[in-house]
């Protein structure tokens, strides 16, 4: 085998160009904890003039039930509490539980306390807050993104409240079930990519439109490795099962053009890009991604890496550099 996992990381590697995404993040982790709630909510409902988040389903509230309840029972003061002590990211009961939730789970979690602060159940931004100058310059710098940058964002910051969990064993309690995302569009088969032929990739974009991980899972070799957008790679096929499951459900994947590339030893370099639509937004947010996938010899997916596109031009930048 002529190829690591650290190998496959660089194909294509003028894909990796600077991303807006991180150092929106980095201009958001500067900020106090009470700016950062601000911003969120701020960046939040400007958002939702023009696109909101379809409303988690009550089986995947039912999973941040318990905290929810004990928040809308405590007094105003106590909830702001929580809530900077979760963009603190310190150690509390509740932000170990917090940590231990899905993604899904936790923007669900959110999408609710943005409820309930509407409705004045959960105390809202303090009266008398003064917008910092740094906000204004991470809002700024937020409005400059696309749509699929700016949810993008959100989400992140949001997955990076609460205490980080991830050396602690979970409980067998909290392996709850995800719950499904129900689809609305109907599933795409017969996937067709311009330029590309290869089995596995048009057998993997079929296989995740229908959230038939199992049948994704067996396109990879047994090492194989799924790089989910600025994260590290996840290896071998129990740990990317696990994370299709929890991140991968309800995903519309519309790839549109790619190039395949084949090596002297027989296995093949392919990039695509194209849309990702995730069942929050649906149909009215979509993302510019490119997939690199390192095919072995066999046809078997030992690599791919998702990549966020800086910008809708990197769509056609299927140059290999
Ligand atoms: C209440 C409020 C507003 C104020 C308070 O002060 C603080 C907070 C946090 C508030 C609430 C904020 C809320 C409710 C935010 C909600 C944000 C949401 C719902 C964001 C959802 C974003 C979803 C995204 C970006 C999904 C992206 C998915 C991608 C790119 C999938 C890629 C994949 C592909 C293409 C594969 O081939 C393999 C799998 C993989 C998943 C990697």
């Amino acid at each position: 085998m002529t190829y690591t996992i650290e190998s496959a990381q660089n194909i294509f590697s003028g894909t990796q160009i600077p991303s807006p995404i991180p150092a929106t993040i980095a201009l958001f982790d500067q900020l106090s904890v009470d700016d950062r709630l601000a911003y969120l909510w701020y960046a939040y409902t400007e958002m939702g003039r023009t696109i909101t988040p379809a409303a988690p389903g009550a089986a995947r509230l039912q999973l941040a039930e318990g905290l929810l309840t004990q928040i809308k029972q405590m007094s105003p003061e106590e909830q702001t509490k929580v809530m900077r002590d979760l963009a603190n990211r310190i150690d509390t009961p509740i932000n170990r539980s917090y940590g231990f939730f899905s993604v899904n789970t936790k923007l669900a979690f959110w999408y609710e306390l943005g409820e309930l602060m509407k409705q004045g159940i959960v105390a809202p931004i303090p009266t008398g807050y003064q917008m910092s100058p740094g906000v204004k310059v991470v809002l700024e710098a937020t409005q400059k993104l696309d749509p699929g940058q700016q949810i993008t964002v959100l989400r992140n910051t949001v997955v990076d409240m609460g205490f980080d969990t991830s050396d602690l064993a979970p409980s067998s309690s909290r392996k709850s079930a995800e719950p499904v995302f129900e689809r609305t569009e109907p599933v795409t088969t017969n996937v067709k990519i311009e330029g590309i032929n290869e089995p596995a990739v048009l057998q993997y974009v079929e296989a995740m439109n229908a959230d038939n991980f199992a049948a994704a899972i067996a396109l990879f070799t047994a090492n194989g490795a799924l790089q989910p957008p600025f994260q590290k790679p996840i290896v071998g096929h129990e740990a990317i099962a696990k994370y299709m499951r929890e991140e991968a459900q309800g995903l519309n994947m519309m790839p549109k053009q790619g190039i395949c590339e084949v090596q002297p030893d027989g296995s093949k370099q392919v990039k695509v890009t194209g849309v990702v639509q995730t069942p929050w937004f649906g149909v009215n947010v979509g993302m510019n991604i490119a997939w690199r996938f390192l095919i072995d010899p066999q046809g078997k997916i030992f690599f791919v890496a998702i990549d966020m596109l800086a910008s809708p031009q990197e769509l056609l930048n299927l140059r290999r550099m």
